[in-house]
């Protein structure tokens, strides 16, 4: 039986991809920070054979001995501060969580459970606006990253690069695109839409408030993500690799979408309020994911569709009650 430790465990990814490894067979334990409402605390976490421990990723003291007691054979590094727009307001905040935090996991791992692989939660974020010249992102692809948020992932991407080579470990980034499911945070666009369409549709609300309508995401399902990064770790040798559907939408045809399955027309309730604006916007993100189809037999099961009626669902369940 392998035994997995993620941080950010109570995080969408963190509790799908615990749920992944327990259905696997795995013994899973997890990072979480307290949090000051003690219902907060675990309220994704629904499989009781989940073991959670208070630490913090920039506590390197709990780290440590967290890796002492468990001795993992695979840590994904899952946890941060994972809000783009939210990260120009907090940028040390961001840098320090996302960013340096990771050295204070890969010393402590390699001192207390070297053998153990590493998983690390990179993001599409970290293109910034490089696109290549068929208008996918890739590998290859400059990474200049337009936010306090991307410039954070960057410095752990590489970070965890260097730490590859300089001791030989299978250490591995996955480059996740955009990827959303009931779990998300109301905060982020998918869930924020959704969220207000069918409060309009129950009669609660009125109108919709967002910022940028014209930036374009390549939008994945959360649960098939998590399958990546567990294939991640079980290939042949430590590489990093781009997670993403290969298709890219507008935050426009998103709300057309959403409004459209609801009997709605979005035009009637969508109105842009200035505060949700970015300072730098990235406007257009399509990652070409041919390589972990082609090597790790990965794919999407959901489409763009049926993970829209699957969070309307969700979200009338809540708001209906
Ligand atoms: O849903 P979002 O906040 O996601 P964003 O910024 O693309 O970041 C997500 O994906 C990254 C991977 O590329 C992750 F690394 C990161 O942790 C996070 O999961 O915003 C999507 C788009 C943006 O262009 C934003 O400007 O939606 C636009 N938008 C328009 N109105 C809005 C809103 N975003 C939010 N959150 N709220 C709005 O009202």
């Amino acid at each position: 039986m392998k035994t997995a430790f993620i941080t950010g465990i109570n995080g969408q990814d963190g509790s799908y991809l615990a749920e992944h490894l327990l259905s696997s067979n795995y013994k899973v334990f997890g990072l979480v920070r307290r949090h000051s409402v003690a219902e907060n605390q675990n309220y994704r976490l629904l499989n009781k054979d989940i073991k959670t421990y208070y630490g913090d990723m920039l506590d390197e003291v709990s780290l440590y001995n967290l890796l002492e007691k468990i001795k993992p054979d695979e840590i994904y590094n899952l946890a941060g501060m994972s809000h783009v727009r939210v990260s120009f307001e907090i940028p040390v905040f961001t840098v320090k969580t996302n960013g340096l935090s990771l050295i204070n996991l890969l010393e402590s791992a390699i001192k207390v459970c070297p053998k153990a692989k590493i998983y690390q939660a990179s993001s599409s974020e970290m293109f910034g606006n490089s696109i290549d010249k068929d208008n996918y992102q890739r590998l290859s692809t400059p990474m200049i990253p337009v936010s306090p948020y991307g410039c954070s992932k960057l410095l752990a991407f590489h970070m965890l690069n260097n730490y590859r080579t300089m001791y030989k470990k299978f250490y591995c980034n996955g480059i996740l695109f955009n990827h959303e499911s009931p779990r998300r945070g109301s905060n982020f666009v998918s869930s924020k839409i959704i969220k207000t369409a069918v409060e309009i549709k129950l009669g609660q609300k009125k109108k919709l408030e967002l910022g940028n309508l014209d930036s374009y995401r390549d939008w994945g399902h959360s649960k098939d993500y998590v399958r990546a990064m567990h294939l991640i770790l079980q290939y042949n040798y430590p590489r990093d690799w781009i997670v993403a559907t290969g298709n890219s939408f507008s935050v426009r045809d998103l709300c057309r979408e959403v409004f459209h399955q609801l009997k709605l027309n979005y035009k009637d309730h969508v109105v842009q309020n200035k505060k949700f604006i970015r300072p730098i916007e990235l406007n257009y993100l399509k990652g070409d994911a041919s390589e972990i189809k082609k090597k790790l037999k990965w794919k999407p099961k959901y489409t763009l569709n049926t993970m829209i009626s699957e969070m309307i669902n969700h979200w009338y369940e809540i708001l209906q009650k």
